[in-house]
């Protein structure tokens, strides 16, 4: 695709530039972000520190990186054209096709004339006096926008470990989440793979068919189900088209926000034949609805038991070395940590030419200049890969130096964990909207869904803010405090909220250990939205509104009401109301 003149390398920096509104990134919530704002008349300028869209899907470019949510599900909703004439080939989208969607949507509605690529935002202060946002880049622009936009991502800025000797090892070293753009051959070469979430276990069956070795360091044993991936047929395609938007309500009404058979009942009241035929045909369906199996198996732990034992026993069966078997089964609880999808996973483990390194009790003590050394015993490497994963939900905001009111910065607010109301937007920093911010369904929900939600309820309150010529808009602290109380109680009643996940930011030693996606469910989330907004915004402090206009003349984006007829699934309702509610 021809570059937008805007794009050049050599563009001049952008100074003293107005906008309504500025984006910080280009990834699905970007995109969708820039064509509302457009859509609304507001002029707005994204930056993107990417050469290109796509955020996640630009720079997660490593081998078997694919989505683990359905590919008709996971893609945009707003428009049924696009829906109706995009085709994906697979039923879990590899990681290119789900980026030409990516460009596919920026070139169908013209939004890269407004994108600045390889240009990263640096600094973002709220100037009191004119009420509008500063904005400085690392190519020199210095603009200003009523409006600021984090469309940042929850999973986008890689957690590099300081492994000690880091600096002697000889050979390359990568990190899946910041992969070459040329690819890595490794034929022929000893390669070590540290890290066991989604991003080692997608990679690690497809370079061990290139490596002459593969050595895994494993610190925590992971769950995974198999993913069953197929080529969707036309037939397939054509069902799911001939009524998207019912698909798309279904999805919506349910926790993930996305659609998958969920069986209510409780894994404690089926007899153990039952739950084993249960875990066995969800086991043959595969992929992330096997969680779906019963409704308690996130909140009891008795009923989590028993699939974590059906999972233990399926890693047994396939793994043939009892001790690299033993060492691949997790102790901990079923889903606890983000479930993973695999192809081919555990049985790799049978490949003569790959080994497990427990690094649990005895940790990686030191990169040397040829390999890995664990509890004195040196692991001869060509090439090492960091599977280690991300500073999740906050780690891409501490990059940006964030002002708002009192030369406060986001990260001193945000110290002792992440304060925001709804996840969209926190006290103290005017006219500043996080998407898929802390404090929302975000990871918890299929991502697209909830950055579509955010973008269009941000979306309908920039343009009330407009109508009612109000200057800004903020949280007020008793309701931030009492929604960042609530996403913590919710919390606690899953037992997601028991292990040392990047959900509670325990995968980096430093970081507050706080829960920081709200686990309440997708459609209870979106009520509560959907309640402030025709309550007229509650809970925000609107300054500045012309006189006599202050009444709310907003319109809820219609497709965000949940309609009558579909049954809502909720935490709350599968754990029989012991979930607080909001
Ligand atoms: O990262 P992770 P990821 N020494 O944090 C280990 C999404 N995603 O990139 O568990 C040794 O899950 C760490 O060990 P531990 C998805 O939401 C989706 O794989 O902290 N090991 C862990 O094993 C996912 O959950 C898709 O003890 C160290 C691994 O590195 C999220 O992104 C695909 C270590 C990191 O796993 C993140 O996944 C890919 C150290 N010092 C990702 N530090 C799909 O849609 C860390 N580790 C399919």
């Amino acid at each position: 695709m021809a570059p937008s003149p805007l794009n050049e390398p050599e563009r001049r920096p952008e100074v003293d530039a107005v906008f309504d509104a500025v984006v910080v990134g280009a990834g699905f919530a970007g995109l969708y972000m820039l064509h509302r704002l457009r859509g609304l008349g507001f002029t707005a300028r994204v930056y993107e520190a990417g050469g290109s869209v796509g955020g996640t899907w630009y720079w997660n470019r490593y081998p078997g990186a694919r989505c683990d949510v359905e590919s008709m599900q996971y893609s945009f909703s707003f428009s049924e054209d696009l829906d109706q004439q995009w085709d994906w080939s697979e039923k879990y989208a590899p990681q290119p096709e789900i980026l030409a969607y990516a460009n596919h949507v920026a070139d169908r509605f013209d939004l890269r004339r407004h994108i600045w690529f390889d240009t990263r935002v640096m600094a973002a202060s709220f100037d009191e006096a004119a009420k509008c946002w500063r904005i400085e880049t690392d190519h020199g622009d210095q603009v200003s926008a009523k409006f600021c936009i984090m469309a940042v991502g929850c999973l986008s800025a890689a957690n590099h470990p300081p492994f000690r000797g880091r600096q002697d090892f000889s050979g390359p070293v990568y990190h899946t989440g910041e992969w070459p753009h040329e690819g890595v051959d490794f034929t022929g070469l000893r390669v070590g793979i540290i890290g066991t979430g989604s991003s080692a276990i997608q990679s690690i069956p497809i370079i061990a068919q290139q490596a002459c070795a593969l050595t895994v360091f494993q610190r925590t044993a992971t769950y995974s189900v198999p993913a069953w991936n197929e080529k969707l047929t036309p037939e397939y395609r054509s069902s799911i088209k001939a009524d998207y938007p019912a698909l798309r309500a279904k999805a919506r009404a349910r926790p993930t926000g996305f659609y998958f058979p969920f069986n209510m009942k409780p894994a404690s009241e089926a007899t153990e034949e039952e739950r084993e035929r249960q875990y066995q045909e969800a086991w043959e369906r595969g992929g992330l609805p096997f969680l779906g199996a019963y409704g308690d198996l996130l909140f009891e732990k008795a009923a989590n038991d028993t699939i974590a034992e059906f999972a233990r026993r399926k890693i047994r069966s396939i793994v043939k070395d009892p001790a690299t078997a033993e060492l691949l089964c997790p102790d901990n609880v079923f889903g606890c940590k983000r479930l993973c999808v695999d192809t081919g996973y555990f049985e790799t483990y049978n490949l003569p030419h790959v080994k497990l390194v427990d690094v649990s009790k005895t940790p990686i003590e030191r990169f040397m200049a040829d390999g890995i050394e664990v509890n004195g015993v040196g692991y001869p490497l060509d090439t090492i890969i960091c599977a280690t994963g991300f500073a999740a939900m906050t780690g891409s905001f501490d990059k940006i130096r964030i002002t708002g009111r009192n030369g406060v910065t986001l990260a001193e607010k945000w110290r002792a964990g992440p304060r925001a109301y709804l996840g969209v937007a926190t006290a103290g920093f005017p006219n500043l909207f996080t998407i898929t911010g802390p404090g929302s369904p975000s990871v918890l929900a299929s991502m697209i869904q909830a950055i579509e939600q955010h973008v269009d309820w941000m979306a309908d309150f920039m343009a009330h803010v407009r109508d009612i010529g109000a200057a800004t808009i903020e949280p007020l602290p008793d309701f931030e405090d009492e929604w960042v109380e609530h996403v913590n109680e919710v919390s606690k009643v899953s037992l997601r909220s028991t292990c040392s996940s990047w959900y509670v930011g325990a995968n980096i030693p430093g970081r507050p250990r706080v829960f920081m996606p709200y686990i309440g469910g997708f459609p209870v989330y979106v009520q509560k939205c959907n309640e402030v907004m025709t309550n007229g915004f509650e809970g925000f402090a609107i300054e500045g509104a012309n006189a006599g206009n202050e009444a709310p003349r907003v319109q809820l984006t219609e497709r965000w009401r949940v309609p009558l007829d579909i049954e809502v699934i909720s935490p709350a309702a599968v754990a029989g109301r012991r979930v607080p509610v909001v």
